[in-house]
């Protein structure tokens, strides 16, 4: 060991150490989530006052537009609003391009007791250091004070990862749209960069649907609901009807919304399993005749899948067409997620198909299903992503893969050069249980992932090699509301866990340290007290 350590040249071994040594920072003075990639303390403090003022060296709007959020959050904060200057030196918030900078979402944001500056490549970046200094004002920072304080500092900041996600499952319950816009609002302080909005499932359809209008009229509601867990016997229903819609003016809302707080939406249509509530309206898509569907009021999976006929594939895209209407981000999900293949087992149809195109079997079939699917939108300059039972029976061409099960599936994929998403429920599934004495707990699934957990997963699995493993781009917290039927309850089963897994998706390992993690924690978490949120505190 000293042997080795002999061989690495002074200066270097003088540069890691001093770099080790400027990281081993006072937590408590900059309790950011997620922690920056780099930060060197400084002494002193920068005071924002009413004569403090901002300056842009770019004028484009979307430039401004974006320094505009720190003007009202200060106003929120303080009461006063600030103004924007030409050039100003002293008691100034600069921002300035730097187009040294390599990632697309990095920035550097530096503090001193007499200015600011903030250096970045693109809007996002400003966006991201505006967050680092909002986690900086203290939240308990009382309303109409004459300034704000903020800890002199010099972080270079950028992420880990470009995927950094949460799912919210809307299709299970229907959540309000305010809702949804302040579960957004709080994932974009923390870095979070996409919304991933599970829109449909055997028990609802969530979007409104110009073109097959039956979608939202008789695929949004449900009858009623079972109660208690679905391996609960005799079964109990409420009796109570369940549904809702999002009409496609306040989707495209939605995507203003989250793409001023530059987070893209990811929308999943999940096919062609959980697709019931889909046969309920349309059952001319399924593989059996003379049948009525009902949207499901029960749990699990079901045997309903989509039939893969000339007429559900244009079916399809032309309630795909409408999607990417709505959501201009690249990835849509097409989901591809627990498919019985019963249905397709019993189809003379089907099976004449698998004969004709030469498939081996079902899984074959599956895999020519989101193949033709991933073609047409392919064709239309989107990417599909899918989860990792799309792998079974061979992946779609350009495919990116999110790894459910566990990380088998993403392991698979990237040795196929294939994208990976990681979310392996074990670690990453936010609607488990967050202790060990579930009764102080809502009532779940099952399962186990508390705050610690989830801090302490790495995305990326040490059997891959080097190269294989630039192909995980990232991670996501993803919450099945199958027992989560309130907002109230859906912001404690994900607050704070989403904001470890924001760590795990930005922070160097190196940097990631759960005890210090907590520390910054219990400082931060007061910004979502302020908002209102119903986080948990058991952790
Ligand atoms: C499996 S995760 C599912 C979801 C359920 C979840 C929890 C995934 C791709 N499929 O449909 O909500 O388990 O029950």
């Amino acid at each position: 060991m000293t042997r080795s350590l002999c061989r690495i040249p002074l200066v270097f071994l003088t540069l890691l150490i001093s770099q080790m040594w400027a990281y081993a920072y006072d937590t408590v003075r900059y309790p950011i989530i997620p922690k920056p990639a780099q930060l060197i303390a400084g002494s002193g403090v920068f005071k924002i006052t009413p004569q403090t003022k901002i300056v842009v060296d770019n004028q484009h709007e979307a430039f401004k537009k974006t320094t505009a959020v720190l003007i009202r959050q200060v106003q929120e904060t303080a009461g006063f609003r600030l103004g924007y200057a030409k050039d100003q030196k002293l008691n100034s918030i600069s921002f300035l391009l730097d187009p040294a900078i390599s990632n697309e979402e990095g920035y550097t944001l530096v503090i001193n007791p007499s200015h600011i500056v903030v250096r970045y490549k693109a809007p996002v970046g400003i966006f991201w250091a505006i967050q680092t200094l909002r986690q900086l004002i203290p939240a308990t920072e009382k309303k109409g004070v004459k300034s704000i304080s903020l800890p002199a500092v010099k972080i270079t900041d950028a992420p880990r990862f470009k995927y950094r996600g949460v799912l919210l499952d809307v299709a299970r319950y229907y959540f309000p749209m305010d809702f949804i816009k302040k579960y957004i609002d709080v994932l974009s302080l923390y870095k979070i960069n996409k919304f991933h909005i599970h829109l449909n499932d055997d028990q609802g359809w969530r979007m409104e649907s110009k073109k097959y209008p039956k979608l939202h009229e008789i695929g949004a509601w449900r009858k009623e609901t079972l109660v208690g867990h679905r391996t609960d016997v005799p079964e109990k229903f409420d009796g109570k009807p369940h549904g809702g819609y999002y009409t496609q003016k306040e989707l495209k809302e939605l995507v203003q919304y989250a793409q001023d707080r530059f987070v893209t939406i990811v929308p999943e249509i999940d096919v062609p399993g959980h697709s019931q509530a889909i046969l309920a309206a349309y059952p001319q898509y399924g593989c059996l005749e003379d049948t009525t569907y009902q949207v499901s009021a029960r749990w699990g999976v079901h045997n309903n899948i989509l039939c893969p006929t000339a007429d559900t594939f244009r079916f399809l895209e032309g309630v795909l067409t409408e999607v990417m209407e709505i959501f201009p981000g690249k990835y849509i999900h097409i989901g591809g997620d627990e498919v019985p293949k019963d249905r397709w087992k019993a189809s003379a149809f089907c099976q004449d198909l698998i004969r004709k195109q030469d498939l081996k079997d079902e899984h074959g079939l599956q895999s020519y299903f989101i193949s033709r699917v991933e073609q047409f939108l392919n064709s239309k300059g989107r990417a599909i992503i899918g989860w990792d039972e799309i792998l079974e029976g061979g992946l779609a061409p350009n495919a990116t893969v999110m790894s459910w099960r566990n990380e088998k599936g993403g392991i698979a994929a990237a040795k196929l050069k294939h994208e990976v998403i990681m979310t392996p429920s074990n670690y990453t599934y936010i609607n488990m249980y967050q202790t060990r004495e579930r009764n102080q707990e809502p009532f779940s699934n099952g399962g186990f992932t508390p705050l610690s957990k989830i801090y302490a997963y790495d995305p990326v699995p040490e059997t891959l090699h080097a190269e294989e493993q630039k192909y995980i781009i990232g991670t996501q917290a993803c919450l099945w509301t199958e027992y989560i039927p309130t907002p109230a309850i859906a912001e404690f089963m994900s607050f704070p866990r989403a904001l470890a897994l924001a760590e795990v998706g930005w922070t160097p390992v190196s940097h990631k340290n759960y005890e210090d993690f907590v520390k910054r924690l219990r400082i931060n978490l007061p910004h979502l007290e302020k908002k209102k949120v119903n986080f948990s505190r058991l952790f």
